[in-house]
């Protein structure tokens, strides 16, 4: 078969980890790596050893001390570089991304052209980090509060997101002066090391970009336990954010970007349009495998039938399909069985609990679907607060509804969970979007719009949804220790 760009690709990151400025054969075990479309083994990956961990945190430590004290202009140059030959590149990494997420192409591509916009953002946020001159209460004394980056970072990521959620780490540690060394997830390690190879490419100096491949609970740990890690970037489910946390053996800063559970409140006052609109985006995109995925919807009594016959029609309308061959396709395939199983046992237990489904609930039909994780989107209405579907994170193309009659009950119903990431609200009631925006104990709270990760305001959750944040000045913050240089000159004793 004739070589293209993207077996090319393939074949030259097979097995691979990316240590010191340069990809190496891996020595380990090797994992294979399948397209969800197809159930095809399109590569493999190295499972990192202990020498290879070992020889990652040497080179980036090393790295640390030239590359924290380069120049941040310096930096911004290379950062700048990066974005533009990730974005000339973008239809190849799309497709790498594609064979082994599931996602279509076309969906792919943004990805990776937002990818290349942060890393323009980053370079410029890059030259705007700057410290304070603080009050002394003696005369003849000066404070001086200083940024210094923290130092290595163990940046651990999950597979829904296999560029962006790489890349903001990356960019904020490229920006601030942190080496970085990149655990991908490992139904997902190619796009990152495709990265790895831009990085290379844009001239970053060897040891302060590395991605050692593997097993979360041997390599991530064994990021999270190194002393020579100063820091561990974390982005995936609460359950191993927690465990990150426990199991750290050192004091070590952390930001965990974890799991949520998004309600969307629709009240009688909104535009029932625009509100079925902004659900089925935000539902189904990426199959519903986004941390910020509305996963319930709770909508008022009055105009309950309407949104949920024209959210069934509109979920009808979306088209299914092998992401590689059809790149405009709304879906493509899940990511892996296990979140279309967690799907299905949801779909069940809110069906035997006495929903009612209105639309989808089962794979789209023919050969193209045999091989592959595909499942229709599906829209469950009569749901009750028993529901997993209501209760549990999702992750996969199902939403529940049900109705309410008071803006308490809504507002109490949407902050019945653990989790804090991301809230929505369809209203054109001013005193409503002032009530929800206040009582919504969320990170992030959208109105009239589904968008809520915009790169220049900060993006984290609360409650077990995670602690600190990415994007912006406060996420490029993340990447700095503060130091206090107080100064005795004597003057105006
Ligand atoms: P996880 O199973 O938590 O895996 C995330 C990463 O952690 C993977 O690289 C995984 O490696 C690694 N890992 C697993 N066990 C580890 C351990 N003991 N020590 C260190 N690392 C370990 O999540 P997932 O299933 O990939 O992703 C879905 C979850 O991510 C959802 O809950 C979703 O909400 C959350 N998420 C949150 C956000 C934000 S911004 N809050 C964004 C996207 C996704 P392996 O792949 O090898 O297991």
């Amino acid at each position: 078969m004739a070589e293209t760009p993207l077996s090319a690709t393939l074949a030259r990151l097979d097995g691979q980890l990316f240590i010191d400025g340069a990809f190496v054969a891996g020595s380990g075990a090797r994992l294979p790596v399948e397209n969800p479309s197809t159930g095809e083994v399109i590569g493999h990956i190295a499972a990192a050893d202990h020498t290879e961990v070992e020889a990652a945190v040497t080179a980036a430590r090393r790295a640390f001390r030239t590359w924290s004290r380069t120049l941040p202009r310096t930096r911004a140059t290379l950062l700048h570089r990066l974005g533009d030959l990730i974005a000339a590149d973008a239809q190849t990494m799309a497709q790498v991304m594609t064979v082994e997420q599931g996602k279509p192409v076309n969906e792919a591509k943004g990805e990776i052209l937002k990818l290349a916009e942060a890393c323009h953002f980053y370079a410029e946020e890059a030259t705007r980090v700057h410290g304070e001159i603080v009050p002394n209460d003696q005369p003849g004394f000066q404070s001086l509060v200083v940024r210094e980056p923290i130092g290595v970072v163990g940046a651990i990521t999950p597979w829904n997101y296999p560029a962006e959620l790489v890349g903001w780490k990356l960019c904020a540690s490229l920006a601030s002066g942190c080496t970085i060394i990149v655990k991908p997830a490992e139904l997902t390690p190619f796009t990152a090391l495709a990265i790895a190879d831009k990085c290379a490419a844009a001239g970053i100096p060897t040891g302060v970009v590395n991605v050692l491949t593997g097993k979360g609970s041997q390599v991530g740990q064994a990021l999270v336990e190194h002393p020579g890690v100063d820091k561990i970037a974390f982005t995936g489910s609460s359950a191993v954010g927690l465990h990150i946390q426990q199991s750290c053996p050192q004091v070590k800063r952390l930001t965990l970007e974890l799991g949520g559970n998004c309600p969307l409140i629709v009240t009688a006052s909104a535009d029932i349009g625009a509100a079925v609109k902004g659900a089925t985006r935000r539902s189904f995109r990426n199959c519903g495998q986004i941390c910020i995925a509305i996963n319930r919807v709770y909508v008022e009594r009055s105009v309950y039938e309407a949104f949920v016959s024209q959210l069934a029609a509109a979920a009808d309308a979306l088209t299914v399909r092998n992401g590689l061959e059809h790149p405009s396709a709304d879906l493509g395939a899940m990511a892996s069985a296990e979140p279309l199983g967690k799907t299905q046992g949801h779909l069940a237990d809110a069906l035997a609990k006495g929903g009612r489904l209105a639309a989808g609930g089962c794979a789209p039909e023919g050969d193209e679907f045999a091989s592959g994780h595909f499942f229709r989107p599906t829209v469950v209405a009569d749901c009750s607060h028993d529901m997993k579907v209501m209760t549990e994170e999702t992750f996969g193309p199902l939403i529940g509804i049900m109705p309410f009659d008071t803006l308490a009950d809504a507002t109490r119903l949407a902050n019945d969970t653990p989790y804090g990431l991301a809230s929505y609200v369809y209203a054109r009631d001013l005193t409503e979007i002032h009530q929800l925006s206040q009582d919504l104990d969320y990170g992030n709270v959208t109105i009239n719009n589904v968008d809520a990760g915009i790169m220049n305001a900060p993006y984290g959750g609360r409650k077990q949804s995670g602690i600190g944040y990415e994007h912006g000045r406060d996420g490029l913050l993340e990447y700095y220790n503060f130091k206090h240089v107080r100064l005795h000159h004597g003057v105006g004793h």
